[in-house]
């Protein structure tokens, strides 16, 4: 198992639309690997949810673990949202913008078509933090962060914040 780079806001690698994986990939030791190390990099960072446009992998896939326990790994390969209903807000982060908190409102019960990691289709109907969760990864998938949905201003001094934090990191 191995820890993958995750990238950071605002590189231009985390805008690339993602496709679909051939499910054949999926039996193959390459693609479990890779689960496996997002699994672990998601864990270790720590974070809920991790898509694989954030470690530069761009196929429509994430790995999300919403428990307190960090005991329900859940995979999602080619998800797409059926239905969806209500509203939340809900004061998100990302890994790939690092220490930045803001309120977005997003479906509060949606219903997520989805092959697991053995490539058996899923439906899956949830609310809360986890249909939080899904809809910020599959943001990820389009190219799309979180930040997109705060005023151009607001997203310009998250990207000097970030640049300021890094240059006093390096
Ligand atoms: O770890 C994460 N926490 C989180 C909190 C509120 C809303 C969404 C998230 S997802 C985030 C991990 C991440 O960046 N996934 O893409
Ligand atoms: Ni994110």
């Amino acid at each position: 198992m191995a820890l993958l780079p995750i990238l950071e806001f605002p590189d231009p690698r985390l805008r690339t639309k993602a496709v679909d994986v051939d499910p054949a990939e999926l039996s193959t030791p390459a693609f479990q690997t890779l689960l496996d190390d997002m699994f672990q990099t998601m864990y270790e960072a720590p974070g809920i949810g991790l898509a694989a446009s954030q470690v530069d992998m761009h196929k429509r896939f994430m790995v999300i673990d919403v428990s307190e326990d960090r005991s329900r790994p859940m995979v999602f390969v080619n998800p797409q949202i059926v239905s969806s209903e209500g509203g939340q807000v809900y004061q998100e982060g990302c890994l790939s913008v690092p220490g930045i908190y803001a309120d977005v409102t997003r479906a509060d019960t949606i219903t997520v078509r989805f092959l697991d990691r053995q490539g058996q289709p899923q439906e899956l109907t949830t609310d809360g933090l986890l249909a939080v969760c899904i809809q910020h990864e599959m943001d990820h998938l389009i190219g799309k962060l979180f930040v997109d949905y705060l005023s151009p201003l607001k997203r310009e001094m998250v990207r000097k914040k970030l640049a300021k934090a890094r240059k006093h990191a390096a």
